[in-house]
């Protein structure tokens, strides 16, 4: 990195000094996308990969003649969205965005991916709601007390994932971005611990961070199933450049009660969860929301949000609401084969998903017990998920 400037002071005005500055780095600029390295032209490369791939909607999305209208630097910004699906053809989804513009930036890309996977129109646009005012379904006193169909006290969770509007996207951070990230939340913390409602503290996995926490403690918070752990084994976002750097700028903020969590630097900047044994969704439900507008609340603190999108999050399956409520339930009859079939056959067509106990792609409880969530993220208010 240089640092250019005019170099007349006299004889000289103000304005010319500004303009002659903007013109230069124009003809700077261009000296230096001359000396770039062609960017490679994915086409062939993915006119190979889809025919094998149908359900790669990444790899389905893409269009030759679109990527070839984009100047070098859109070629090489989308490639990298594109990157995890390319490098890993049986990806579902395939692909990340890597700014927090990234959706807006490439939409005829984007679009299409957000159509396919999410079964809606290619021109559809988000609209967020947590207000439970007259949302179909609703029972007349506004719980959603699930004691009320005979069932006792369940696991309840509800997470969101949120991005910081001045940060690029984890996959596109680098190590120190992701340490100032970290620490650029340390205001927030301090925030949250200073109110009953939400105190605790926060944990660092960051060696040397003030926060620190040694391997003992970390897998404790592990065992506890209140910290992440290293991405690197998901190949997926290894290649979406999502993994890299762990433990660098990673951690976790966990309340007194272990009833409200943030996990920082996962799949996005921040993962914010409230979760309960309990019978009523809206205790966990309405507690996020509350906390959510304490950190969005916070000076110099913005969340990424799209006009046509709403909230940014790195992987399309989580764009619009970033937010997966779920319980885990025991079904001892309909997974009595051992497998979640039976219980898929059932969930899948009501739009909901079946997971393990750990989350996706986890094995289910060996005593039946389920993780049950609604599938759609995008275009569905939080009220109706
Ligand atoms: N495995 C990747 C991502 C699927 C959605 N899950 C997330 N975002 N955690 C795929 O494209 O198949």
């Amino acid at each position: 990195t240089v640092d250019i400037s005019p170099s007349a002071r006299f004889c000289i005005k103000e304005c010319e000094i500004i303009t002659a500055l903007y013109l230069g780095i124009e003809k700077l600029k261009a000296a230096e996308d001359a000396l770039a390295p062609p960017v490679e032209d994915i086409t062939p490369r993915l006119a190979a990969l889809s025919p094998d791939h149908p359900d790669n909607i990444c790899l389905s999305s893409f269009d030759p003649a679109y990527y070839a209208s984009l100047s070098n630097e859109d070629k090489a910004g989308l490639e990298r969205c594109m990157r995890s699906g390319i490098e890993n053809p049986d990806s579902s989804m395939g692909c990340y965005a890597c700014q927090p513009e990234d959706y807006d930036r490439f939409k005829p890309f984007f679009s299409k991916a957000l159509a396919k996977y999410h079964g809606v129109p290619e021109d559809a646009k988000h609209v967020n709601d947590w207000s439970l005012e007259g949302v179909e379904g609703l029972p007349a006193d506004g719980g959603l007390d699930i004691a009320k169909l005979g069932l006792p006290e369940l696991s309840m969770r509800v997470r969101v994932g949120r991005n910081l509007k001045a940060f690029p996207l984890p996959g596109a951070m680098t190590k120190q971005q992701r340490c100032d990230m970290e620490n650029f939340m340390l205001g927030a913390f301090a925030k949250l611990i200073a109110m009953p409602e939400y105190g605790g503290k926060y944990c660092s996995f960051t060696p040397g961070h003030p926060n620190y926490v040694d391997a003992a403690e970390y897998q404790k918070l592990v065992d506890a199933h209140i910290a992440f752990k290293d991405m690197s084994a998901d190949k997926y976002l290894l290649s979406a450049g999502i993994a890299q750097d762990w433990p660098h700028g990673r951690g976790v903020y966990v309340s007194e009660d272990r009833g409200f969590i943030i996990w920082v630097g996962e799949e996005d900047h921040l993962r914010i969860m409230c979760m309960e044994k309990g019978t009523v969704l809206n205790k966990v439900f309405d507690r996020l929301k509350a906390a959510l507008d304490v950190v969005n609340g916070i000076e110099g603190l913005e969340f990424a949000i799209s006009p046509d999108y709403g909230v940014v999050t790195s992987c399309p399956t989580n764009l619009g609401t970033g937010m997966r409520a779920s319980l885990h339930i025991q079904l001892p009859y309909l997974t009595a084969d051992g497998t979640d079939a039976k219980a898929k056959a059932i969930a899948t067509p009501l739009g909901l998903s079946v997971r393990g106990l750990g989350g996706e792609h986890t094995p289910i409880g060996a005593d039946g017990t389920v993780d049950i969530s609604p599938s759609a993220r995008f275009c569905i208010k939080e009220c109706e998920i």
